[in-house]
């Protein structure tokens, strides 16, 4: 583990610009060099108070506290090297403490690249070529082996690698400008969204005010009106049905009437047969002043009744009066009773017959009164109750469908604009994958990543689907892990990681969340998801949308042309 440790600082060490200078003693770096220019003496570097020869230099004795004087051989690998925090040697002066002022044995793999090597491995027997291809740590050939020098083979197969990774680096990159391009595309629709809606709703607004004023007309001029009652024909309706029934009522008068009529007719017709009969048979020579009076009075009354106007009224007509109704005569109360006409059109005939501003002069007028006689209590409010009129009926409907409609419009433009202001990335990148899933199969489970949205555990075994999580945050995290053979890994440095918190909640514990670890890859794959601990779930992702650009400026460079 050590040993890892120190092969990881050696090569990190080693990188970059570096040249040996034939004439430094074995073992020294590039940017050690400094401190061994002396022919004649040499200074300790953290230790600039001892002084010793230049023969000293390399003489398998440790003579410096901080191994300075023996950068080519092992003597001092007892000395635990410098660590990467600390200052290269030289910058401070007089330190006391006890770490190697050298990280390593600089070995310069000619054909490869430079890179130091730990003290312990120098002259051990073992040709380390993983840090030191050219064998130069092996000088003294201790037991007799000789390690040949590998560099060229090593190096090519090292820029090979490199090659592969830097076109597979240029290839994600370019997925990435594809998304990035994506994701500029969906933001522009977002904004013309909402622009267009935001358009749309001013138009709603003076068409919903427009109608709300058309509703307050047509309501208050309707709640005027005798309106029809559902099943009953309306005020008028009810009104037309006492009035058959009280037509029926007197027709059934007359016709007892005339019955009357009739009866007395014939008794009197008889009374006068016999009081005729009495003034052509009586004896005028037998003086009897009683019956010459009455004599005289059937003369008067017989005289009378001759000169009596004959009535206007014809038996015919009465005859006709009595007739049901529909017949030829008489009142048609169908005309009245027809269920499809309200009285509102019934008012609105007559209205037809005068001419616009009178109908419209006179409707206003009564519809003061009615609002005045409403108000003082003389008429009933009509406007509560199921009296509402079709008028009314269509104008409140379009209002309400014209609220709605501006309502559910408003609605789509907050969450339009929440969205424009939700973070989604650098670049807005995860706009381009906002509604896509990935997914992985791991043991019992497949494991699913929908971007932005939620993680998911499904169940292999037909137990369901369990929520790890709703998509909340966009964070960074320092990861340190070892790089594995096929690259699929956190590796080291600052990663993406977006927070999925919220799911479903676990026996016995807190609600499941998700950290989802984000590394630049070609593809977008799942690579690994582990839980950390109970309901806590780290996945780790490859994504073309976790690459930077700023890392490698020249093969974007190259790739925008
Ligand atoms: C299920 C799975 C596991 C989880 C346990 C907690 O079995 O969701 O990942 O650890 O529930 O009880």
């Amino acid at each position: 583990m050590q040993r890892t440790w120190a092969l990881a600082l050696l090569s990190a060490l080693a990188h970059g610009p570096l040249a040996a200078a034939d004439s430094l003693p074995r073992g020294v770096g590039p940017e050690f060099a400094k401190f061994y220019t002396s022919k004649s003496s040499f200074t300790c570097i953290s230790n600039p108070s001892i002084t010793l020869s230049s023969s000293q230099i390399n003489d398998n004795s440790c003579d410096c506290p901080d191994g300075s004087d023996e950068p080519g051989t092992a003597a001092c690998s007892h000395i635990d090297s410098m660590s990467p925090e600390q200052p290269l040697p030289g910058s401070v002066t007089g330190s006391t403490n006890t770490t190697n002022a050298l990280p390593g044995f600089w070995c310069a793999n000619a054909g490869h690249v430079g890179s130091y090597i730990p003290f312990m491995y120098v002259n051990d027997g073992v040709c380390d070529y993983e840090l030191c291809c050219d064998g130069s740590d092996e000088f003294a050939h201790v037991g007799g082996v000789q390690c040949e020098n590998r560099c060229d083979e090593i190096g090519k197969e090292h820029r090979r690698l490199e090659q592969e990774r830097r076109q597979a680096r240029e290839r994600s990159l370019k997925r990435r400008r594809t998304m990035v391009k994506e994701a500029r595309e969906l933001r522009r629709r977002v904004e013309a969204k909402v622009a267009a809606l935001k358009s749309e709703l001013e138009g709603l607004k003076t068409k919903q005010a427009d109608l709300q004023k058309k509703y307050e007309e047509v309501e208050r001029s309707e709640r005027n009106k005798v309106v029809k009652t559902e099943g009953q024909g309306g005020k008028l309706g009810v009104l037309v049905s006492l009035a058959k029934a009280r037509v029926s009522e007197l027709r059934n008068a007359l016709d007892d009437v005339l019955d009357q009529r009739d009866d007395l007719q014939d008794r009197v017709e008889q009374l006068e047969d016999i009081l005729r009969k009495l003034k052509e048979e009586y004896n005028p020579n037998f003086n009897d002043e009683g019956v010459k009076a009455a004599v005289k009075n059937w003369e008067d009354y017989a005289a009378g009744r001759a000169s009596e106007k004959k009535s206007d009224l014809a038996d015919a007509d009465i005859m006709e009066m009595l007739k049901e109704d529909g017949e030829t005569s008489g009142i048609n109360w169908a005309d009245f009773e027809n269920p499809d006409a309200s009285d509102v059109d019934v008012v609105y005939n007559w209205e037809a017959y005068l001419p616009r501003p009178v109908s419209d002069f006179i409707r206003d007028k009564i519809n003061l009164l009615r609002s005045w006689a409403v108000a003082n209590g003389i008429l009933a409010d009509n406007r509560g109750g199921g009296g509402e009129s079709r008028l009314v009926t269509a104008a409140r409907e379009a209002l309400d469908a014209a609220k709605s409609e501006f309502s559910s419009k408003s609605s789509t433009l907050e969450e339009q604009q929440r969205d424009l202001e939700k973070d989604y990335g650098p670049d807005d990148i995860f706009r381009a994958l906002k509604g896509k899933c990935i997914s992985s199969d791991v043991g019992e489970y497949e494991y699913e990543l929908c971007w932005i949205d939620r993680t998911t555990q499904k169940s292999k075994k037909g137990h369901g689907n369990t929520n790890m999580g709703y998509f909340v945050s966009i964070d960074k995290e320092f990861a340190d892990e070892e790089e594995r053979a096929d690259g699929k890994s956190l590796g080291k440095g600052e990663r993406m990681v977006l927070r999925y918190e919220n799911g479903q909640g676990c026996w016995n514990g807190p609600n499941r969340r998700t950290d989802v670890w984000l590394v630049c890859a070609e593809a977008d794959e799942l690579w690994r998801v582990t839980e950390s601990e109970k309901c806590v779930y780290k996945m780790e992702v490859g994504t073309p949308a976790a690459c930077e650009e700023a890392q490698e400026p020249a093969a974007v460079a190259k790739d925008e042309l």
